[in-house]
Protein backbone atom coordinates (compact mmCIF):
# COMPACT_ATOMS: atom_id res chain seq x y z
CA UNK A 1 0.00 0.00 0.00
CA UNK A 2 1.04 3.33 -0.44
CA UNK A 3 2.75 5.61 2.19
CA UNK A 4 4.00 8.88 2.33
CA UNK A 5 7.82 10.02 2.74
CA UNK A 6 9.58 12.72 4.24
CA UNK A 7 9.54 15.16 1.52
CA UNK A 8 5.73 14.60 1.47
CA UNK A 9 5.35 12.04 -1.91
CA UNK A 10 3.48 9.34 -2.09
CA UNK A 11 5.39 6.41 -3.54
CA UNK A 12 5.00 2.05 -2.98
CA UNK A 13 8.23 1.61 -2.12
CA UNK A 14 10.00 -1.03 -4.63
CA UNK A 15 7.23 -3.52 -5.08
CA UNK A 16 5.66 -1.29 -7.46
CA UNK A 17 8.66 -2.26 -9.96
CA UNK A 18 6.65 -5.68 -9.63
CA UNK A 19 2.97 -4.06 -10.55
CA UNK A 20 2.82 -7.91 -11.59
CA UNK A 21 3.49 -10.51 -9.12
CA UNK A 22 4.78 -13.65 -9.66
CA UNK A 23 2.95 -17.08 -9.59
CA UNK A 24 -0.23 -14.98 -11.35
CA UNK A 25 -2.31 -17.22 -13.78
CA UNK A 26 -1.35 -15.67 -17.01
CA UNK A 27 -0.73 -18.08 -19.51
CA UNK A 28 3.03 -18.58 -20.71
CA UNK A 29 3.80 -16.14 -23.83
CA UNK A 30 0.80 -13.68 -22.49
CA UNK A 31 2.40 -10.03 -24.00
CA UNK A 32 -0.06 -8.47 -21.18
CA UNK A 33 2.30 -10.09 -18.40
CA UNK A 34 5.45 -7.95 -19.61
CA UNK A 35 3.11 -4.93 -20.45
CA UNK A 36 2.31 -5.04 -16.44
CA UNK A 37 5.96 -5.48 -15.36
CA UNK A 38 7.16 -2.38 -17.72
CA UNK A 39 3.86 -0.41 -16.50
CA UNK A 40 5.35 -0.96 -13.04
CA UNK A 41 8.80 -0.25 -13.97
CA UNK A 42 7.60 3.23 -16.04
CA UNK A 43 5.51 4.44 -12.91
CA UNK A 44 8.89 5.03 -11.33
CA UNK A 45 7.90 4.41 -7.74
CA UNK A 46 3.97 6.26 -7.81
CA UNK A 47 1.84 4.02 -6.69
CA UNK A 48 -0.92 3.79 -9.34
CA UNK A 49 -4.98 3.22 -8.91
CA UNK A 50 -5.66 0.83 -11.46
CA UNK A 51 -9.16 -0.08 -13.24
CA UNK A 52 -9.79 -3.40 -14.79
CA UNK A 53 -12.70 -4.12 -16.37
CA UNK A 54 -14.02 -7.74 -16.99
CA UNK A 55 -11.12 -9.50 -19.23
CA UNK A 56 -8.06 -11.73 -18.75
CA UNK A 57 -6.18 -8.64 -16.51
CA UNK A 58 -8.75 -9.56 -13.66
CA UNK A 59 -8.55 -12.83 -13.93
CA UNK A 60 -4.77 -12.34 -13.23
CA UNK A 61 -5.65 -10.77 -9.93
CA UNK A 62 -6.76 -14.18 -8.77
CA UNK A 63 -9.03 -15.18 -6.16
CA UNK A 64 -10.10 -12.99 -2.96
CA UNK A 65 -8.11 -12.15 -0.36
CA UNK A 66 -5.00 -12.89 -2.62
CA UNK A 67 -3.91 -10.86 -5.81
CA UNK A 68 -1.65 -10.61 -8.37
CA UNK A 69 -1.10 -7.32 -8.47
CA UNK A 70 0.76 -5.11 -5.77
CA UNK A 71 -1.64 -2.14 -6.45
CA UNK A 72 -4.59 -1.45 -5.65
CA UNK A 73 -7.40 -2.83 -8.34
CA UNK A 74 -11.19 -1.42 -8.69
CA UNK A 75 -12.89 -4.36 -10.86
CA UNK A 76 -15.37 -2.69 -13.30
CA UNK A 77 -18.20 -3.80 -15.39
CA UNK A 78 -16.85 -3.63 -19.02
CA UNK A 79 -19.49 -0.72 -19.98
CA UNK A 80 -18.54 1.70 -16.49
CA UNK A 81 -13.93 1.06 -16.66
CA UNK A 82 -13.74 4.63 -18.08
CA UNK A 83 -15.99 6.44 -15.90
CA UNK A 84 -14.44 4.36 -12.65
CA UNK A 85 -11.57 6.02 -13.81
CA UNK A 86 -12.94 9.59 -14.06
CA UNK A 87 -14.28 8.98 -10.42
CA UNK A 88 -10.87 7.36 -9.08
CA UNK A 89 -9.49 10.28 -10.36
CA UNK A 90 -11.87 13.10 -9.01
CA UNK A 91 -11.56 11.41 -5.11
CA UNK A 92 -7.33 11.75 -5.70
CA UNK A 93 -7.51 15.16 -6.65
CA UNK A 94 -10.21 16.25 -3.57
CA UNK A 95 -7.70 14.56 -1.62
CA UNK A 96 -4.59 16.06 -2.99
CA UNK A 97 -2.92 13.13 -3.89
CA UNK A 98 -0.67 12.00 -6.30
CA UNK A 99 -1.83 8.51 -7.79
CA UNK A 100 -1.89 7.97 -11.65
CA UNK A 101 -5.43 6.31 -12.76
CA UNK A 102 -4.80 3.83 -15.13
CA UNK A 103 -7.46 1.83 -16.42
CA UNK A 104 -6.10 -1.68 -17.99
CA UNK A 105 -8.42 -2.73 -20.40
CA UNK A 106 -8.66 -5.38 -23.57
CA UNK A 107 -9.58 -4.58 -26.75
CA UNK A 108 -12.98 -6.70 -26.10
CA UNK A 109 -13.54 -4.04 -23.36
CA UNK A 110 -12.23 -1.06 -25.24
CA UNK A 111 -13.03 -1.09 -29.26
CA UNK A 112 -16.38 -2.39 -28.31
CA UNK A 113 -18.59 -3.39 -25.20
CA UNK A 114 -16.57 -0.10 -23.16
CA UNK A 115 -16.06 2.60 -25.78
CA UNK A 116 -19.43 4.72 -24.52
CA UNK A 117 -17.56 5.43 -21.30
CA UNK A 118 -14.58 5.85 -23.18
CA UNK A 119 -15.27 7.97 -25.58
CA UNK A 120 -17.02 10.16 -22.39
CA UNK A 121 -13.82 10.71 -20.63
CA UNK A 122 -11.68 11.17 -23.62
CA UNK A 123 -14.08 13.96 -24.37
CA UNK A 124 -14.40 15.29 -21.10
CA UNK A 125 -10.45 15.47 -21.06
CA UNK A 126 -10.49 13.15 -18.13
CA UNK A 127 -7.10 12.98 -16.14
CA UNK A 128 -6.77 9.26 -16.63
CA UNK A 129 -4.35 7.13 -18.63
CA UNK A 130 -6.25 4.24 -20.74
CA UNK A 131 -4.21 1.65 -21.73
CA UNK A 132 -5.88 -1.16 -24.14
CA UNK A 133 -3.44 -4.24 -24.15
CA UNK A 134 -4.61 -5.46 -27.78
CA UNK A 135 -4.46 -9.67 -28.28
CA UNK A 136 -6.89 -8.88 -31.23
CA UNK A 137 -9.82 -11.34 -29.50
CA UNK A 138 -12.09 -11.85 -26.74
CA UNK A 139 -9.33 -14.02 -24.89
CA UNK A 140 -11.02 -14.60 -21.67
CA UNK A 141 -14.26 -15.93 -22.62
CA UNK A 142 -12.24 -18.46 -25.38
CA UNK A 143 -11.79 -16.43 -28.47
CA UNK A 144 -14.72 -15.10 -30.19
CA UNK A 145 -13.75 -11.87 -32.61
CA UNK A 146 -13.96 -8.72 -31.72
CA UNK A 147 -13.67 -5.17 -33.88
CA UNK A 148 -9.91 -5.65 -33.40
CA UNK A 149 -9.63 -8.78 -34.96
CA UNK A 150 -7.61 -8.20 -38.36
CA UNK A 151 -9.22 -9.64 -41.46
CA UNK A 152 -8.70 -13.04 -42.35
CA UNK A 153 -8.06 -14.28 -38.74
CA UNK A 154 -10.20 -17.71 -37.89
CA UNK A 155 -11.57 -17.26 -34.63
CA UNK A 156 -15.18 -19.24 -32.48
CA UNK A 157 -17.21 -16.84 -34.02
CA UNK A 158 -15.29 -16.23 -37.28
CA UNK A 159 -14.34 -19.61 -37.87
CA UNK A 160 -13.85 -19.40 -41.53
CA UNK A 161 -11.68 -16.70 -41.34
CA UNK A 162 -12.77 -12.63 -40.37
CA UNK A 163 -14.07 -10.30 -43.59
CA UNK A 164 -13.93 -7.12 -42.13
CA UNK A 165 -10.90 -5.46 -41.23
CA UNK A 166 -9.43 -4.02 -37.65
CA UNK A 167 -11.18 -0.84 -36.30
CA UNK A 168 -8.66 1.91 -36.21
CA UNK A 169 -9.02 2.62 -32.52
CA UNK A 170 -6.12 5.26 -32.83
CA UNK A 171 -7.91 7.45 -35.44
CA UNK A 172 -11.07 6.95 -33.33
CA UNK A 173 -9.30 8.47 -30.24
CA UNK A 174 -7.09 10.93 -32.17
CA UNK A 175 -10.68 12.56 -33.36
CA UNK A 176 -11.33 13.17 -29.59
CA UNK A 177 -8.28 15.48 -29.58
CA UNK A 178 -6.76 14.09 -26.47
CA UNK A 179 -3.46 15.23 -25.41
CA UNK A 180 -1.48 12.19 -26.15
CA UNK A 181 -2.06 8.60 -28.00
CA UNK A 182 0.49 5.89 -28.72
CA UNK A 183 1.01 2.79 -29.73
CA UNK A 184 3.42 0.77 -27.54
CA UNK A 185 5.64 -2.93 -28.89
CA UNK A 186 6.60 -4.79 -26.30
CA UNK A 187 9.49 -5.67 -28.32
CA UNK A 188 10.16 -2.28 -28.53
CA UNK A 189 11.14 -1.99 -24.60
CA UNK A 190 12.90 1.80 -24.89
CA UNK A 191 10.10 3.40 -26.92
CA UNK A 192 7.51 1.54 -24.94
CA UNK A 193 8.94 2.72 -21.27
CA UNK A 194 9.44 6.57 -23.19
CA UNK A 195 5.84 6.63 -23.59
CA UNK A 196 4.16 5.23 -20.39
CA UNK A 197 6.74 7.74 -19.14
CA UNK A 198 5.58 10.68 -21.55
CA UNK A 199 1.90 9.81 -20.78
CA UNK A 200 2.38 10.60 -16.85
CA UNK A 201 3.80 13.70 -17.83
CA UNK A 202 0.87 15.01 -18.98
CA UNK A 203 -2.46 16.17 -17.74
CA UNK A 204 -6.12 14.90 -18.78
CA UNK A 205 -6.98 11.90 -21.53
CA UNK A 206 -3.94 9.56 -22.23
CA UNK A 207 -4.60 6.66 -24.48
CA UNK A 208 -2.51 3.74 -25.15
CA UNK A 209 -2.50 0.99 -27.77
CA UNK A 210 -0.43 -2.10 -26.69
CA UNK A 211 -0.22 -5.17 -29.25
CA UNK A 212 -0.39 -7.74 -26.69
CA UNK A 213 0.45 -10.87 -28.28
CA UNK A 214 -1.88 -14.14 -26.92
CA UNK A 215 -0.51 -17.51 -27.57
CA UNK A 216 -3.63 -19.32 -26.32
CA UNK A 217 -5.70 -17.44 -29.06
CA UNK A 218 -3.07 -16.73 -31.86
CA UNK A 219 -2.46 -20.38 -31.61
CA UNK A 220 1.29 -19.74 -31.71
CA UNK A 221 4.22 -20.29 -29.46
CA UNK A 222 4.86 -18.90 -25.96
CA UNK A 223 8.97 -18.50 -26.64
CA UNK A 224 7.70 -16.59 -30.06
CA UNK A 225 5.39 -13.77 -28.61
CA UNK A 226 7.99 -11.00 -28.33
CA UNK A 227 9.30 -12.47 -32.46
CA UNK A 228 5.63 -12.16 -33.27
CA UNK A 229 4.98 -8.76 -32.39
CA UNK A 230 8.19 -7.35 -33.43
CA UNK A 231 7.43 -8.79 -36.93
CA UNK A 232 4.38 -6.86 -37.33
CA UNK A 233 5.52 -3.63 -36.39
CA UNK A 234 8.87 -5.14 -39.37
CA UNK A 235 5.45 -5.69 -42.07
CA UNK A 236 4.43 -2.26 -41.48
CA UNK A 237 0.92 -4.26 -39.94
CA UNK A 238 1.31 -2.28 -36.55
CA UNK A 239 2.71 1.28 -37.01
CA UNK A 240 4.46 2.51 -33.89
CA UNK A 241 3.33 6.06 -33.75
CA UNK A 242 2.49 9.31 -31.29
CA UNK A 243 -0.64 11.70 -31.77
CA UNK A 244 -0.62 14.97 -29.35
CA UNK A 245 -3.79 17.02 -29.51
CA UNK A 246 -5.30 14.67 -31.79
CA UNK A 247 -3.26 16.50 -34.75
CA UNK A 248 0.14 16.11 -34.10
CA UNK A 249 1.64 13.16 -35.53
CA UNK A 250 4.93 11.37 -35.24
CA UNK A 251 6.23 8.16 -36.21
CA UNK A 252 8.82 6.50 -34.31
CA UNK A 253 9.68 3.45 -36.49
CA UNK A 254 9.25 3.25 -40.65
CA UNK A 255 9.65 -0.38 -41.76
CA UNK A 256 10.48 -1.21 -45.12
CA UNK A 257 7.27 -1.80 -47.41
CA UNK A 258 5.69 -4.72 -46.96
CA UNK A 259 6.70 -7.53 -49.04
CA UNK A 260 4.99 -11.15 -48.80
CA UNK A 261 8.05 -12.42 -47.10
CA UNK A 262 7.96 -10.18 -44.33
CA UNK A 263 3.92 -10.68 -44.19
CA UNK A 264 4.91 -14.64 -44.00
CA UNK A 265 7.11 -14.10 -41.62
CA UNK A 266 4.64 -13.26 -39.48
CA UNK A 267 0.94 -14.95 -40.35
CA UNK A 268 3.20 -18.28 -40.81
CA UNK A 269 3.62 -19.05 -36.94
CA UNK A 270 -0.10 -18.30 -35.77
CA UNK A 271 -2.46 -20.52 -36.38
CA UNK A 272 -5.44 -18.70 -36.22
CA UNK A 273 -4.64 -17.76 -39.75
CA UNK A 274 -4.56 -20.69 -41.38
CA UNK A 275 -8.22 -20.95 -42.29
CA UNK A 276 -7.06 -20.26 -46.09
CA UNK A 277 -8.62 -16.96 -46.23
CA UNK A 278 -5.96 -15.21 -46.06
CA UNK A 279 -5.55 -12.49 -49.73
CA UNK A 280 -2.16 -11.71 -49.25
CA UNK A 281 -2.79 -8.68 -51.79
CA UNK A 282 -5.23 -7.57 -49.60
CA UNK A 283 -3.34 -7.94 -46.83
CA UNK A 284 -0.41 -5.93 -48.53
CA UNK A 285 -2.89 -3.32 -49.83
CA UNK A 286 -4.39 -2.36 -46.37
CA UNK A 287 -0.94 -1.97 -45.08
CA UNK A 288 -0.35 0.16 -47.93
CA UNK A 289 -3.52 2.57 -47.08
CA UNK A 290 -2.77 2.34 -43.23
CA UNK A 291 0.96 4.02 -44.05
CA UNK A 292 -0.63 6.18 -47.07
CA UNK A 293 -2.50 7.81 -43.97
CA UNK A 294 0.04 8.09 -41.08
CA UNK A 295 2.60 9.41 -43.81
CA UNK A 296 0.07 12.32 -44.76
CA UNK A 297 -0.60 13.07 -41.24
CA UNK A 298 2.88 12.90 -39.97
CA UNK A 299 3.92 15.18 -42.93
CA UNK A 300 1.05 17.65 -42.62
CA UNK A 301 0.95 17.58 -39.00
CA UNK A 302 4.17 16.72 -37.64
CA UNK A 303 4.66 17.01 -34.14
CA UNK A 304 8.61 17.98 -33.88
CA UNK A 305 8.26 20.08 -31.25
CA UNK A 306 6.44 17.56 -29.21
CA UNK A 307 7.84 15.71 -25.40
C1 LIG B 1 -21.41 -7.07 -20.62
C2 LIG B 1 -20.59 -8.34 -20.61
N1 LIG B 1 -20.57 -9.10 -21.72
C3 LIG B 1 -19.83 -10.23 -21.75
C4 LIG B 1 -19.10 -10.61 -20.66
C5 LIG B 1 -18.29 -11.89 -20.69
N2 LIG B 1 -16.88 -11.65 -20.86
C6 LIG B 1 -16.01 -11.63 -19.82
S1 LIG B 1 -14.41 -11.40 -20.26
C7 LIG B 1 -14.85 -11.32 -21.90
C8 LIG B 1 -13.81 -11.15 -22.96
C9 LIG B 1 -13.02 -9.89 -22.84
O1 LIG B 1 -12.22 -9.69 -23.96
P1 LIG B 1 -11.14 -8.56 -23.97
O2 LIG B 1 -11.67 -7.30 -23.42
O3 LIG B 1 -10.57 -8.50 -25.33
O4 LIG B 1 -10.03 -9.07 -22.95
P2 LIG B 1 -9.28 -10.48 -22.94
O5 LIG B 1 -10.25 -11.47 -22.43
O6 LIG B 1 -8.85 -10.77 -24.33
O7 LIG B 1 -8.14 -10.28 -22.01
C10 LIG B 1 -16.24 -11.46 -22.06
C11 LIG B 1 -16.93 -11.42 -23.37
C12 LIG B 1 -19.15 -9.80 -19.51
N3 LIG B 1 -18.44 -10.08 -18.41
N4 LIG B 1 -19.90 -8.67 -19.52
S1 LIG C 1 -5.78 -16.16 -22.95
FE1 LIG C 1 -4.31 -14.81 -23.97
S2 LIG C 1 -4.55 -12.75 -23.05
FE2 LIG C 1 -5.52 -14.29 -21.70
S3 LIG C 1 -3.94 -14.80 -20.17
FE3 LIG C 1 -3.82 -16.31 -21.84
S4 LIG C 1 -2.28 -15.49 -23.29
FE4 LIG C 1 -2.92 -13.81 -21.94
Amino acid sequence: MSSTTLEGQTDCGPQCEHLLRAGNTNCAGCGMSLGLLWLGEALDGKMPLVVIPACCGIVTAGAFPTTSYSAPVAASTFASAAAVATGLNAVTELNHEDHPVICWAGDGGTYDIGIATLSAAAERNDNIIYICYDNEIYGNTGGQRSSATPLGVATSTSPGGKAERKKDIMAIMAAHRIPYAATLSIAHREDFLRKLRAAQQIKGFRFLLIHSPCPTGWKSEPEESVDLVRYSVDCGLFPLYEVFDGSRYRINLRPAPPTPEAINQYVSRQRRYRSGSLDVDQFIAQIREQWRYLDTMAREFAADDAI
